[in-house]
């Protein structure tokens, strides 16, 4: 039998993600361990209060001047955000000339294939991924295989919900890396140059409309807010809003705070 989420269940947002993520894995696009990742992605995305956050502002902001003032960069989809994410990371290609390029962890040829046949039926008109090389030194998983024409190439990568270590040797490589991770301790938030802790569902239409907004900006504005962008410190700000978020919830259920 069929199953359809009721439109007035109070969790409505975060159960068709889920059936989303479901949907894509039936397709054969998001691997099974997308489906536990998500599940990482939702605790934390519950923990922050499942809204795009202060710290999380500023650092898409500056990551959208990093992508305005890039040669060339690109945004590395992998199954979960192509399931999650496919049309607004199709939209905001297109609109902004930023290229797409499919990059898995779990490779496997047919899954790669269909991502980017997803992401070309959804009207993207610049995919790579299809031509690749080894490109990434120091990386044993097949993300090390990347296409000559966006990543190997480009001065700014955006990896959206990411395992580790691709950070740190994409980092060794000379880029700039902007990820989206709702979890603010794990390795790819501590590498990235700037990272938007917040679900990839509310990041990715944030991230086109500040590009519209910002590309309006002078290339002297764009390049003073990305020297002063301090990731780790807004890293630490998130920790901050999620300890005083905590500590409010647990006041309104009676507990006094200590000193
Ligand atoms: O399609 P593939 O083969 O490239 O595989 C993709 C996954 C996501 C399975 C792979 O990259 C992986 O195993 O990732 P990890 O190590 O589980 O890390 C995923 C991170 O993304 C975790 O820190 C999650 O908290 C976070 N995350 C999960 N869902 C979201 C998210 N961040 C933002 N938005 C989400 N919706």
């Amino acid at each position: 039998m069929e199953y359809t989420v009721p439109s007035s269940h109070p969790r409505y947002r975060s159960l068709m993600e889920r059936e989303k993520l479901i949907q894509g894995y039936e397709k054969g696009l998001v691997a099974t361990q997308g489906l536990i990742a998500h599940g990482r992605g939702e605790a934390f995305d519950y923990i922050i209060g499942e809204e795009t956050i202060p710290p999380a502002k500023r650092a898409l902001e500056a990551a959208a001047a990093s992508l305005l003032l890039a040669k060339w960069p690109i945004i590395s989809v992998n199954g979960n955000a192509a399931a999650l994410v496919g049309e607004a990371l199709a939209r905001l290609s297109n609109r902004h000339g930023i290229p797409l390029e499919v990059n898995i962890f779990y490779r496997t040829e047919e899954r790669h294939r269909r991502i980017i046949e997803h992401l070309r039926s959804l009207g993207a008109r610049r995919v790579y991924g299809d031509q690749l090389v080894e490109g990434v030194p120091g990386l044993e998983s097949s993300r090390r295989l990347v296409d000559p024409r966006g990543i190997l190439r480009a001065d700014v990568v955006v990896v959206l919900l990411e395992d580790g270590d691709r950070t740190e040797a994409l980092k060794r490589m000379g880029k700039r890396v902007i990820a989206v991770d709702l979890n603010p301790l794990s390795r790819t938030a501590m590498n990235a140059d700037v990272t938007i802790v917040d679900n990839v569902t509310r990041a990715v239409p944030l991230l086109d409309s500040l590009l519209d907004q910002l590309g309006k900006r002078p290339k002297s504005e764009l390049e003073r807010r990305v020297e002063e962008y301090d990731n780790r410190r807004t890293l630490g700000e998130v920790l901050l809003f999620i300890k005083e978020r905590l500590e409010k919830l647990a006041v309104e259920l009676g507990v006094t705070m200590r000193e």
